[in-house]
């Protein structure tokens, strides 16, 4: 025996996992799986020994009766001597000498292996011994020391049991040789109240792997299209029952989705996975109008509501992203829009802002997208209301002079909207008592100041006049002054016109 016994034992215990461990009490079928199974770190087949999966059984055999002659093989147990009964090997022998049982025992329970129980039972019946390489403890805790057994120290399980209560089987398994030339088939393994037959397979127990055939969070799929959402299937162990699973989209209504694709392996697992896919609207199928038809507005002005048109699918969905031209007679009544290029938002809707141009009339205007019949809308031009703007004259100067003494009138004419006013004429009118000495750019006609016509006030600016004069007679007398648009209605004239008295001394 070659192995160190110290290997501890937590680092190749987990090499193999039992389908179920209740315990001797309810005796199982297992199955070792040589390569998943047998313990690597205590392995003692040499080079002139082997063994293989035959059926459920374990072919195994020496060439020769040299010391590379041995096939020894072990599996984890961790269980107490205490349980484990009588084990023993189902072995059919069919040619030369027999494996016996292994027993890797921690007798002290401290955890570390210290010597092997071998069983023979064609030699020795139900004895079962240590070799010499065993701890001294274990030797001299011996149930035996007579001879006639295969070591000196040796007894059976129960007389073992009975020396080390507390001993507790580490790795059980079997060996042929070294030395020994033999051909069999290991048929099973008794052990602790469990049957161990032998595959080349190991069980597959996980079901297969399921790819979605698209990436996360899915493909985009049209409106009332027909789809497949498929998802490919491996398996790693016993193969998959096929290569593809698929379900048909749902593509009835617009948003994400998705569907849960299931796949079974050749050895009856089964797994799912969610593919998620997004149903989107399918291509433009029509354009109508939404609101913004029917408004009147006067020519010149904005209609106060846009003109706003939908594009939908063929499902009433709406299209986002379009492009939609508006368009308008070329002339007459007609109109004008902020960016007749426009683009339907995420409610498939496009909207335009018109201005009212051209004659006054009812006209028809169109949105158009490619490839779709128009929507139309009708709109009317009204009318542009008549401008109008209020003059308001103010007349500042002297309330009195002596003769001779000169004084300065000041004339002010404002706007006050609300439109602009055209061709302003403003005069100043004294009486005969003075006598005009600057005319302030106007043109003088007796005692009356007239100014070149303005072209235009707008709306709350204001222009002035200044006048001087010169007191001539004795007399009291009233200065005029007045404004008046000659283009531009004045809603309220009674403010055209300003009077201020002036007494001549
Ligand atoms: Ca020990
Ligand atoms: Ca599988
Ligand atoms: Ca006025």
């Amino acid at each position: 025996m070659k192995k160190a016994w110290g290997a501890t034992v937590t680092a190749v215990a987990v090499g193999l996992v039992w389908a179920a461990v209740p315990g001797a009490a309810q005796a199982a079928e297992q199955t070792i799986v040589p390569s998943r199974d047998f313990v690597k770190t205590q392995s003692d087949t040499r080079a002139t020994g082997k063994y293989e999966v035959v059926g459920s059984g374990l072919h195994i055999s020496t060439t020769g009766t040299t010391s590379t002659d041995k096939v020894a093989e072990y599996l984890a147990a961790g269980v107490p001597l205490a349980g484990v009964g009588e084990p023993s090997l189902d072995y059919t022998n069919t040619a030369g000498g027999v494996p016996g049982f292994q027993l890797v025992v921690d007798f002290d329970a401290d955890g570390t292996p210290d010597g092997i129980l071998v069983g023979e039972p064609a030699s020795y019946g139900n004895d079962w011994w240590v070799s010499d390489r065993a701890k001294q403890f274990v030797k001299d805790g011996a149930p035996s020391h007579d001879a006639g057994s295969g070591s000196p120290n040796h007894g059976t399980l129960d007389g073992w049991r009975a020396s080390f209560p507390n001993a507790t089987v580490q790795f059980f398994g079997f060996s042929l040789g070294s030395g020994v030339k033999g051909d069999g088939v290991l048929n099973a393994i008794n052990f602790n109240g469990d049957r161990y037959t032998f595959s080349d397979k190991v069980p597959d127990t996980t079901g297969p792997t399921l790819t979605c055939a698209v990436p996360d969070p899915g493909p985009t799929l049209t409106y009332g299209s027909t789809a497949q959402i498929t998802a490919a299937v491996t398996d790693d162990g016993s193969g998959v029952s096929a290569a593809t699973v698929s379900a048909a989209a749902d593509t009835t209504s617009l948003g994400a989705k998705k569907v849960t694709l299931s796949a079974s392996d050749v050895a009856g697992n089964s797994s799912s996975t969610d593919c998620s896919y997004t149903i989107v609207a399918g291509a433009p199928a029509s354009v109508t109008l939404v609101s913004g038809g029917g408004q009147s507005a006067p020519v010149g002005t904005a209609f106060a509501q846009p003109v706003k048109v939908k594009v939908t699918d063929a499902g009433g969905n709406p299209v986002a992203a379009v492009p939609v031209t508006f368009s308008a007679p070329a002339s007459g009544a007609t109109g004008t829009f902020v960016n007749s290029a426009a683009t339907t938002d995420d409610d498939g809707v496009a909207a335009v802002t018109v201005t009212a141009t051209g004659s006054t009339g009812t006209w028809k205007g169109a949105a158009t997208v490619t490839g779709l019949t128009p929507a139309s809308f009708s709109l009317t031009n009204t009318a542009a209301p008549a401008k109008r703007a209020d003059l308001k004259v103010t007349l500042t100067g002297p309330a009195q002079l002596t003769r001779g003494q000169s004084g300065t009138y000041v004339l002010t004419v404002k706007n006050q909207g609300p439109d602009t006013a055209v061709d302003v004429l403003s005069s100043l009118a004294f009486p005969c008592g003075v006598s005009v000495t600057s005319t302030g750019g106007g043109k003088q006609v007796g005692n009356l100041v007239v100014w070149p016509t303005l072209a235009s006030l707008a709306s709350g600016s204001s222009t002035t006049y200044t006048v001087t004069v010169k007191a001539t007679a004795k007399g009291s007398w009233k200065v005029a002054g007045a404004a008046a648009s000659l283009k531009t209605p004045d809603p309220a004239l009674g403010s055209n016109v300003a009077l201020t008295a002036l007494t001549v001394r």
